[in-house]
C-alpha cells in the first residue's frame, strides 16, 4: 500500500508549524551565548527595548527555573538546564534572553541590542580536559564533571580469563559527535485561547503529551488547560523527542503577553544551539580462545553529553544504554563494564538514531574484525561462530536482557552470499593488482525495539516512558477513527496503522483515519521514538480494533439471529459461517449501533467505541549489513560500491516503508561513517555551524541500497511484528568502518575513529608507503 502521508507532501498541502499565522502573531528571537563558559555580570535589555517593533525583552529574571531531568540512581548528579542562563553561560548557544517582536526581522534587530555582560572563564571542550586532575568544572557546585559513573557489570573470572586468552585484543574507539540534522528545524507557537481559557501550543515535536506535561508543570497551570498540537513535523530523528527550553519559553511568553508567539528555529540554531550525540569513546578488552569464541569482555565507556541533561531522558541515555546492549547479538559469558556521563561545556546530547547502538556495534564489529585477523580466521566464520543461534532462544544475556528468537546467523549468510564473501579474497587480490584498494565488510548487529514501562523502569527516569493506548471508534457510515499517542513524523504511521485495523475490521485501509499528534484528540501517550510505534502504539491499535470487532459480531448476532460464535467478519462483511447469504455489511450494522440503538442486543451501548492499551516487554529485530568500499589512495576518499542489508523486523506490515526506513537510516549511518561531525575547538567554540562543514551527505553521496527480509514472527507483539526505525543507522557505520580496513589493512591501517576524513586517510596511505 501507497503511503497516505505522500500526496499532501508532495503538493505542498502540509501544515508546519511555520505555516500557522494567527492575528496579530508576535516573533521570537534568541540571545544566545558566544561563549562556552562565562559568568554573566550583567545584562542591559533597555537598547533592545528601543528597537522599533520590539514588544519585550525577556531574561531569566522573567521567567526563572528550568528543567531537571532525574534519575533515580546514586551515581548520578542532577543538572538544572535554566529556561534562560541567568548567572552563568555552559555553552555557546545557550540562551540567555528572549526578544518578541512584530516581526522576526525586529525580533533579529533586537536581539543584537541586548548588552551581555560576561566574564569568560576556562571551557572543557574534550573528553580528555574535562577528564583531566584539576580540570576547570562545568557546574561549579559539582567536584568534577562526572555526571554518571556506573559500574555496571562485573565479573570476579574476567581479569583471569584476560590473563590466560589464546588472543588479548585491546583497543580504542572512537565516535564523532553528530547531530539530527532534520529538515525541519525546531519550532513553535503558542497562544493563550481567551475564550477557552487555554493554552494552545503547536510544536514540531515527536511527543505531544510530554511537551505538554512538562509546560504545565514549569508554568505552574493545570495541565488540562494546555493543549498541544504538532501539526506536520519535518523529521525528528530523536532532536524533537525531548522538551526543549525554547518551547517552554515560547509558551511562557505567550501567556505573559497574551498574544501567539512564535519561534522557528534557524539552521544555525539548530546546529549550535538544539541537540548532539554519539560522541563516545571505548577502551576495551576482549579475550578470545584459538577457535575465535569470545570469552570475555571488558569496556570502559565514557561519553561527553554536553553542559546539562535533556529533560527527561537524562545525560545516562548514552552511557547506560551503551553498557547494557554492549554484547549485542553475540553469545558472552564474561562482562565488565563501567559506564560516565561526562559533563563539558559543549551542546546537551539527547536521543539521536540509534542510541550508543551505532557506537557499541562499531566497537563489537571491530573487535570482531581485529580478533579475526589475529587468528587467522575468516570475519564471516568468527561472528558465525559467536552469534546467538536459533536453539539458544529465548537467550537471556550477561545484563539480563531476554533475546527472542531472531535470525542472527541466516542474516549473516544471506548477506554474505548476496555479496559474493566466497570469492572475495580473489577479487580483492586482483583488484590490488591493479593498484586498487577494495575492502568488504560486514556488521551484525540487534536492534531492541518496542519496549515499554518495565524495560523502561530499569533506567529508574523519574518519568517512566513505555504504554500506549489506542481509541477506536465507527461512526454511523462504517468509517474508522482510530487515535494514538505515537506520532508519525516521517514513519508513515497514518498508513501502517490504517493496515493494522483494515486487516482486524475487514474495511478497506482508505476509510480508517488515524489520529495523532494533538493531545485534545488522542489518549495520553508517549510519541515516537525508540522505534516503538509499530510494536505499541500499533499493538494497542489491532488489540482495540479486535474488540471493535467482536462488537461488530454480537450486534451482528444479534440483528442476523445467529449465535456470535458463528458469524465471521470478512472483506467488510458479517457473515453466519457457512451461509454467506446470511450476512449484512459492517456499515449497516454501525448504522444500526448508532441511529436504532432500540435494535441492539441487550446490554450492549449506542455506537461503536473500544479502547485498549499494551504495554509489551520488547523485541529484538536483527540484522546483517555488508559493504564493498575502495579506498582512493590519491585522495583518501572512501567510495561504497554496493550495500547490502538482510534485515529481519518480523511480520512486515509495509515493505516499501520498511525500505524507506532502512534506506534513511543507512544513510545516516554513513554520515557518521564518513561525512558529519561538529568540531568544537579548545575553547568550546563550534568550527561546523553551517552545512558547509557539517557535511550531511546527499543523494549523490548515497549508494543504491539492497534490502533483503527475513521474517521471524515476534511472539511479544500483537502484529507479530519488531520494530525496526532505527536499524539502517545502527549497522552502516561498522560495516564501512570494516570494509575500509579491510581495503586498507595490509597497508597496517585500521578505522577504529569515525568519521574517516580522507586527509586522514591519506596521510596514512602516504606513512605506509615511507615504511
Ligand atoms: N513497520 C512495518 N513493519 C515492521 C516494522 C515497522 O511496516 N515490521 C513500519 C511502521 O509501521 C512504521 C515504520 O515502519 O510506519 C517505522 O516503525 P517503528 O520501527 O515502529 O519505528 P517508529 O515508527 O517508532 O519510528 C521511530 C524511529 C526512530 S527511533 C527514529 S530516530 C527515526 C525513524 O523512526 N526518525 C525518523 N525514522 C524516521 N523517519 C523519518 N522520515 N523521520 C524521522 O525523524
Amino acid at each position: 500500500m501507497r503511503r497516505v502521508e505522500d500526496p499532501p507532501l508532495l503538493t505542498g498541502d502540509t501544515r508546519f508549524v511555520d505555516d500557522l499565522a494567527p492575528p496579530g502573531t508576535l516573533h521570537a528571537c534568541f540571545v544566545r551565548s558566544p561563549y562556552a563558559a562565562a559568568r554573566i555580570e550583567g545584562i542591559d535589555a533597555a537598547p533592545a527595548r528601543a528597537v522599533p517593533g520590539v514588544e519585550a525583552v525577556l531574561t531569566a529574571g522573567d521567567i526563572p527555573g528550568g528543567l531537571r531531568a532525574v534519575l533515580d540512581r546514586p551515581e548520578f548528579t542532577p543538572t538544572v538546564m535554566p529556561l534562560l542562563a541567568g548567572d552563568a553561560v555552559r555553552h555557546v548557544g545557550e540562551p540567555i534572553a528572549m526578544v518578541i517582536a512584530d516581526s522576526r526581522y525586529s525580533a533579529e534587530d533586537g536581539a543584537e541590542e541586548v548588552l551581555v555582560d560576561y566574564d569568560p572563564g576556562p571551557a572543557v571542550a574534550s573528553l580528555d580536559r574535562a577528564l583531566a586532575p584539576g580540570a576547570p568544572r562545568v557546574h561549579d557546585e559539582m567536584d568534577d564533571n562526572l555526571l554518571l559513573q556506573v559500574p555496571m557489570y562485573d565479573d570476579p573470572e574476567l581479569d583471569d580469563i584476560l590473563a590466560r586468552a589464546a588472543a588479548l585484543l585491546e583497543a580504542r574507539f572512537t565516535t564523532g559527535r553528530v547531530t539530527a540534522a532534520p529538515m525541519e528545524g525546531r519550532a513553535s507557537l503558542a497562544r493563550w485561547d481567551r475564550r477557552d481559557s487555554r493554552l494552545l501550543v503547536y510544536v514540531s515535536t515527536q511527543v505531544p503529551h510530554l511537551v505538554r506535561t512538562t509546560v504545565a508543570d514549569v508554568l505552574q497551570i493545570p495541565e488540562h488547560t494546555v493543549r498541544v498540537i504538532a501539526p506536520d513535523v519535518g523529521g525528528g530523528f530523536g532532536l524533537k523527542c525531548v522538551v526543549g527550553r525554547e518551547e517552554i519559553l515560547v509558551a511562557a511568553a505567550a501567556l505573559r503577553l497574551g498574544r501567539p508567539v512564535k519561534w522557528i528555529e534557524d539552521r544555525y540554531e539548530n546546529l549550535a544551539a538544539s541537540w548532539h550525540g554519539h560522541e563516545q569513546r571505548y577502551d576495551v578488552r576482549a579475550a578470545f580462545d584459538a577457535n575465535g569464541t569470545l570469552l570475555a569482555f571488558d569496556a570502559d565507556i565514557s561519553c561527553d553529553v554536553g553542559a546539562y541533561s535533556c529533560f527527561p531522558f537524562s545525560c545516562g541515555v548514552e552511557p547506560l544504554m551503551a553498557a547494557t546492549e554492549m554484547p549485542g547479538p553475540y553469545r558472552l559469558a564474561h562482562y565488565r563494564a563501567r559506564t560516565r556521563a561526562v559533563a563539558t561545556n559543549k551542546v546537551p546530547i539527547a536521543p539521536y538514531r540509534g542510541v550508543s547502538r551505532p557506537q557499541i556495534t562499531f566497537v563489537m564489529e571491530r573487535v570482531m574484525d581485529k580478533a579475526a585477523a589475529r587468528l587467522g580466521l575468516d570475519p564471516v566464520d568468527i561472528r558465525r561462530r559467536n552469534l546467538i543461534a536459533r536453539d539458544d532462544f529465548p537467550y537471556t544475556g550477561i545484563t539480563g536482557l531476554v533475546y527472542d528468537p531472531a535470525s542472527y546467523r541466516e542474516s549473516l549468510d544471506l548477506c554474505a552470499g548476496h555479496l559474493g564473501h566466497d570469492d572475495w579474497r580473489a577479487r580483492q587480490e586482483a583488484a590490488r593488482r591493479d593498484g586498487r584498494l577494495v575492502g568488504l565488510g560486514f556488521s551484525c548487529f540487534s536492534e531492541r525495539t518496542g519496549y515499554g514501562t518495565p524495560a523502561f523502569a530499569q533506567r529508574r527516569m523519574s518519568i517512566t516512558p513505555g504504554f500506549e493506548s489506542a481509541d477506536i471508534r465507527m461512526d454511523p457510515s462504517g468509517g474508522v477513527t482510530v487515535a494514538v499517542g505515537t506520532l508519525g513524523h516521517g514513519q508513515g504511521h497514518r498508513t501502517t496503522l490504517a493496515q493494522v485495523v483494515s486487516d482486524e475490521l475487514g474495511v478497506d485501509p482508505a476509510h480508517v483515519r488515524v489520529v495523532q499528534g494533538d493531545t485534545d484528540a488522542t489518549p495520553y501517550g508517549w510519541g515516537t521514538f525508540a522505534s516503538r510505534s509499530l510494536v505499541i502504539g500499533g499493538g494497542a491499535t489491532k488489540l482495540a480494533a479486535g474488540a471493535l470487532a467482536e462488537r461488530l459480531k454480537r450486534v451482528a448476532a444479534h440483528l442476523l439471529e445467529v449465535a456470535v460464535e458463528d458469524v465471521e467478519l470478512r472483506d467488510g462483511r458479517l457473515q453466519a459461517a457457512g451461509a454467506p447469504e446470511v450476512s449484512m455489511s459492517v456499515a449497516e450494522v454501525a448504522r444500526v449501533a448508532h441511529h436504532a440503538a432500540h435494535r441492539l442486543p441487550p446490554g450492549e451501548e449506542a455506537g461503536l467505541q473500544a479502547r485498549a492499551g499494551f504495554d509489551p516487554p520488547g523485541t529484538f529485530s536483527n540484522a546483517t549489513h555488508g559493504a564493498v568500499v575502495e579506498v582512493s589512495p590519491a585522495t583518501g576518499e572512501v567510495r561504497i560500491h554496493r550495500y547490502v542489508v538482510v534485515e529481519d523486523c518480523g511480520v512486515v506490515i509495509n515493505p516499501m516503508i520498511v525500505d524507506g526506513q532502512v534506506r534513511g537510516g543507512v544513510a545516516q549511518g554513513i554520515a557518521a561513517a564518513l561525512y558529519e561531525q561538529l568540531l568544537y575547538d579548545d575553547e568550546g567554540q563550534l568550527l561546523t555551524a553551517t552545512f558547509m562543514d557539517y557535511l550531511v551527505p546527499t543523494a549523490a553521496e548515497i549508494p543504491p541500497i539492497e534490502i533483503h527480509h527475513l521474517e521471524t514472527p515476534c511472539e511479544y507483539s500483537a502484529t507479530g511484528a519488531k520494530g525496526m526505525g532505527e536499524g539502517g543507522t545502527i549497522g552502516a557505520p561498522a560495516a564501512i568502518a570494516n570494509a575500509v580496513s579491510d581495503a586498507v589493512g595490509h597497508l597496517g591501517i585500521e578505522v577504529d575513529a569515525i568519521p574517516i576524513h580522507p586527509a586522514w586517510m591519506r596521510a596514512r596511505i602516504e606513512e605506509a608507503r615511507a615504511r
